[in-house]
């Protein structure tokens, strides 16, 4: 599973830390996912774990929570990943997507007050960004926040908000006369709804809902008041993006790992399919394309803890991680054949979120077209 020994790589924290949460998802995730997964059921229960193993906001210093660098961050979203992309989303959405935005750019008064029980699992957050008429665009957003005496009012919807049901805080970003700007809205606040969507094929271990705003009141001590523009809420996105590059790391080890297994078990022709010659080239293009994978990763995550991170370099490894752990949990849920479409083996219920993770945090042709941008200096959206 690990041909160049990445893991040589990595300093005794580092291993520390993904030993930690590989035995959590091996004794926690992985014996249940499967029906959690079938029920379309998120485990809450398992808030107060993570928080416990210090995996909620771990790259920040203080307030409570772990300051691990960012590999060890990439190497928690590895490990959730390998048990369920949903797992890994709520970590992503409550560290990077509302604890950091609260630790970047919020206030004194907003960090005592939101990130200290967020670590603890005691509150949880959720990110509004998209909107229903388009997401890949959002400077093109509808949502807007009016100021009105010390207060300012808040109207439009939010789609396609993970936490969005279970969150006690929304970090809403709207538009406002002065460019877009983030706001917190509080659980309960009159005018604010957050129905959850159903029927989903994909991240179904996972909450995932609509935000609605009509007419919220939100206090002027609620909007962050440290950034201001598109640069607010993309900035949040790097940091989950980078996440998200090890979590396909992650997911693909999972089905490959299974594949291993099972295609040794399986006669066919007289013989185990593991000692047929295209069985054997599936599974080596699987880890070298793992291996690519985590070579990205883990460059990217020393790049990051340098200081030296470019948004377009994150962007060229969650297109090319996710795509490639796409890729590998279409070819092992094939390689399973009938059995392969019941949730008791990974693959397909990877390969089912994955279309999801492809599709959020930029989809994969807005990372293209950001790696086209950065080349040609071209803007091609
Ligand atoms: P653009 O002109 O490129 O940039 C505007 C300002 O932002 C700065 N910037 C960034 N800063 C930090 N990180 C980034 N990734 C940044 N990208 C841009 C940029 O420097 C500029 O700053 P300034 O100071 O000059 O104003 O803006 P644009 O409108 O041209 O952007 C185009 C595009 C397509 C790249 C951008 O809109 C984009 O990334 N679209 C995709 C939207 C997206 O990813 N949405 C995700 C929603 S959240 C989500 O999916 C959560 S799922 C979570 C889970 O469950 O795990
Ligand atoms: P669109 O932007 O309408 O794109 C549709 C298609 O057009 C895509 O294939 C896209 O690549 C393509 N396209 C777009 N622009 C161009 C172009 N210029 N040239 C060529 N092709 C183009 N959002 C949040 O804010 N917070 C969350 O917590 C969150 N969680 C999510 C959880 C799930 C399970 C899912 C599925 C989504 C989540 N999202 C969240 C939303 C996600 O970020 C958006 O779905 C994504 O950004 C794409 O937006 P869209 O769905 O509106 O698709």
């Amino acid at each position: 599973m690990d041909l160049y020994d990445i893991r040589s790589e990595l300093s005794d924290e580092e291993q520390m830390v993904q030993d930690t949460v590989g035995r959590f998802v091996d004794e926690k995730v992985l014996p249940n996912i499967g029906e959690w997964f079938e029920d379309g059921y998120f485990p809450r229960e398992l808030i107060p774990e993570f928080a416990e193993l210090g995996l909620l906001g771990s790259s920040l210093e203080g307030y409570d929570c772990a300051g691990l660098n960012s590999v060890s961050y990439g190497l928690i979203c590895q490990e959730l990943e390998r048990g369920d992309s949903g797992l890994r989303s709520f970590v992503s959405v409550q560290s990077s997507l509302c604890m950091f935005p609260i630790y970047a750019y919020g206030s004194e008064e907003q960090k005592e007050k939101w990130l200290p029980p967020m670590a603890r699992g005691e509150k949880i957050g959720c990110f509004g960004l998209t909107e229903p008429h388009g997401g890949s665009d959002p400077s093109n957003m509808k949502t807007t926040a009016k100021k009105k005496g010390d207060d300012w009012v808040i109207n439009g919807a939010k789609m396609w908000i993970t936490n969005g049901s279970i969150a006690d805080v929304a970090i809403v970003w709207a538009m406002t006369e002065d460019g877009v700007q983030g706001f917190l809205v509080e659980k309960g606040m009159k005018g604010f709804d957050a129905p959850e969507i159903k029927h989903k094929m994909s991240l179904r271990a996972s909450i995932t809902s609509s935000l609605y705003f009509d007419n919220v009141v939100v206090p002027e001590a609620n909007r962050l008041p440290k950034v201001k523009g598109l640069k607010g809420p993309l900035s949040c996105l790097t940091q989950a993006r980078y996440g998200i590059t090890w979590g396909g790391i992650g997911a693909a080890q999972a089905c490959l790992r299974e594949l291993l297994d099972y295609t040794a078990d399986r006669k066919l022709f007289g013989r185990p399919l593991t000692q047929t010659q295209t069985t054997q080239l599936r599974l080596a293009e699987m880890s070298r394309q793992i291996t690519l994978g985590q070579l990205m990763s883990l460059r990217l995550g020393r790049i990051k803890d340098a200081g030296k991170l470019h948004p377009s370099q994150v962007s060229l490894a969650k297109w090319n991680n996710i795509r490639m752990a796409m890729d590998v949990a279409r070819d092992a849920r094939d390689l399973l054949g009938g059995a392969g479409i019941t949730v008791e083996h990974c693959p397909i219920r990877h390969m089912l979120n994955l279309e999801s993770v492809i599709t959020y945090e930029g989809t994969e042709t807005v990372h293209q077209l950001i790696i086209g941008r950065e080349l040609t200096g071209e803007m091609a959206f």
